[in-house]
């Protein structure tokens, strides 16, 4: 389990072991028995919800369309953004929320396109919070009827729980990664309004199935929508950003 984030789920288990024992390996190494284990992940989670739903009646009220960019490390999120904050930024007014454990390096790339930005590292922690947005955002204060871009640590897991009061959580998910990840990491998806395949530009170099990872997504998210891109070539960018204008108006 997650040390820093209490995010035990208590629905350990390991093929071929009873939950019985499984539970009796685990519960080993644990600090607190169980039962307060539970007790402590609701806690967290409760005050992090209680955060999330005052950041996102301050986004409301300012109008601010705010998004959780979430995947696995390296699928492209910063990529993505670059790329979409030179197409974007004339028009619209962006600011971005970088959330790393260490380094400003996203943040640095994001400010390089001249759009303000604040790192976030979060050192042991393995996922954005709602506190860490709220304070993040109160030194950025975008502007009203802006876009504020939340790119989370990368990780296909903590990230699922912790609502930021952003208005979509989007997944990058990338053809390197295999078609799998929907199903082995099945929170995330289900949190997610939009799947984002990145470096299709890859396709022909990989073994992956593009239809069998949709289907993937919608076995654990019916509702999920999907936009192919690569965010190098610009190949699939005008969905995104046609997406991005839908979400701007709704
Ligand atoms: N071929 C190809 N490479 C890409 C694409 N998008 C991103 N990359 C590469 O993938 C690597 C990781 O990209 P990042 O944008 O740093 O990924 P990230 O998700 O922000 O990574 P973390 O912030 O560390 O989680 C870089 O080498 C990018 O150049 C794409 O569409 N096609
Ligand atoms: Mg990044």
């Amino acid at each position: 389990m997650c040390s820093t984030c209490g995010c035990a789920s208590g629905e350990l288990r390991i093929e071929g072991v009873s939950s019985e024992h499984s539970h009796h390996s685990h519960d080993a190494g644990l600090p607190f028995a169980p039962r307060r284990m539970v007790d402590i992940e609701m806690d967290v989670l409760a005050k992090n919800n209680h955060i999330a739903a005052h950041n996102r009646a301050h986004f409301a009220g300012a109008a601010v369309l705010a998004l959780n960019l979430v995947s696995s490390p390296g699928s492209g999120k910063t990529t993505l953004l670059t790329a979409t904050l030179t197409q974007l930024a004339s028009r619209v007014s962006c600011a971005v929320v970088e959330g790393d454990q260490q380094t400003t390096n996203d943040a640095d790339r994001i400010r390089a396109t001249g759009v303000p930005a604040i790192q976030v590292n979060t050192g042991k922690g393995c996922h954005l919070d709602a506190q860490m947005v709220h304070d993040a955002v109160h030194h950025l204060a975008p502007q009203n009827n802006s876009l504020l871009f939340i790119e989370n640590v990368g990780n296909l897991v903590c990230p699922a729980s912790f609502d930021l009061g952003e208005r979509h959580k989007v997944a990058v998910l990338s053809v390197t990664e295999g078609e799998d990840k929907p199903l082995k990491y099945p929170h995330m998806f289900a949190a997610s309004s939009l799947m984002i395949l990145n470096k299709i530009d890859l396709l022909p170099y990989v073994n992956f199935d593009v239809d069998s990872c949709i289907a993937n997504a919608r076995q654990v998210n019916p509702q999920i929508e999907v936009i192919q891109l690569s965010a190098t070539t610009g190949e699939g960018m005008e969905q995104w950003l046609a997406w991005l204008e839908q979400q701007r108006c709704a």
